[in-house]
C-alpha cells in the first residue's frame, strides 16, 4: 500500500487528493512540519530535501508533488486524469504541469519563506516583489481559461486541474486570492464539488476555502 508523509494543506495535499480521486489504497503519516520533523533525521533518510510530500511506493520513496501527481494520473490510465502518449492533448497537460510546478509553485515558496531568498532583513520586500508575480500568473491562467476552458485542457479534466486548485487554495489569504478571477474562481467550484475533496478536507481535518 502507499505511504504519504503529509502535512495539511501543504504540497503533499495534491498527491493525497490524487489518491482519494483514484482510489487508491493508501496509508497516512502526519509530519508535524511546525515542529520541524521534516528535517529530522528519520524522515531526511525518505526525503533528503526535508520537505513534504513523501510518497513510498512498493518501499521506495519519492518526492516532488508534481511529478506524484503525474505518476498516480498515469498508473490509472482508466480515470483519464492524463491524457496518454500519442494523444495531441498529452504535450499541453505536461506543459501546464510543469508550468505550475515550475514557474507557480515556486512563487509561493518565496511568499512564505522570503527570508530564504532575501534575508530576513528583506523579507518583507521580497513578499512585495512575489505578490504581482503571484497577480500575474492568475491573470494568465484566467486567460487560458476564458480562451480555451473551462479545464485546463479544454472540456478535458486533467491532474493539472487538481493541481491548480491546490495553489489556488494558498492564495486564499492574500490580498487578491486566485478567486477574484472569475474563470479560476469557476474552476475552483467545479473542483472543490468533488466528493474527493470533500474526502480530503475530512482526512487532513481543513476547513478554509471548503
Ligand atoms: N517542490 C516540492 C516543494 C515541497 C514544499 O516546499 N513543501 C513545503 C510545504 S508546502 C514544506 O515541506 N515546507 C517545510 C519546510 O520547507 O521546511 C514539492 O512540490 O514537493
Amino acid at each position: 500500500m502507499d505511504q504519504l508523509y503529509y502535512a495539511p494543506g501543504a504540497a503533499s495535499m495534491l498527491v493525497h487528493w490524487l489518491l482519494i480521486e483514484l482510489d487508491v489504497p493508501h496509508e497516512l503519516h502526519l509530519v508535524d512540519t511546525a515542529a520541524g520533523a521534516q528535517k529530522r533525521p528519520e524522515y531526511l533518510a525518505l526525503n533528503p530535501n526535508g520537505v513534504v510530500p513523501t510518497l513510498v511506493v512498493d518501499g521506495r520513496p519519492m518526492f516532488e508533488s508534481a511529478a506524484l501527481a503525474m505518476t498516480l494520473a498515469d498508473r490509472k490510465p482508466q480515470a483519464g486524469l492524463a491524457p496518454l502518449p500519442g494523444d495531441p492533448l498529452r504535450s499541453d497537460y505536461v506543459q501546464w504541469m510543469f508550468h505550475l510546478a515550475n514557474a507557480v509553485q515556486p512563487l509561493f515558496r518565496l511568499w512564505w519563506y522570503p527570508q530564504e531568498a532575501a534575508g530576513q532583513a528583506n523579507a518583507e520586500l521580497a513578499r512585495e516583489h512575489v505578490r504581482p508575480r503571484i497577480e500575474a500568473a492568475w491573470d494568465r491562467l484566467d486567460a487560458q481559461l476564458a480562451a480555451h476552458g473551462p479545464y485546463l485542457l479544454g472540456d478535458t479534466l486533467s491532474a493539472a486541474d487538481f493541481y491548480l486548485t491546490m495553489l489556488m487554495r494558498w492564495s486564499r489569504n492574500m490580498p487578491r486570492p486566485a478567486t477574484q478571477w472569475p474563470r479560476l474562481a469557476a474552476l475552483a467550484q467545479r473542483m472543490k464539488s468533488r466528493d474527493s475533496f470533500n474526502a480530503l478536507y475530512a482526512a487532513e481535518g481543513l476547513t478554509e476555502w471548503a
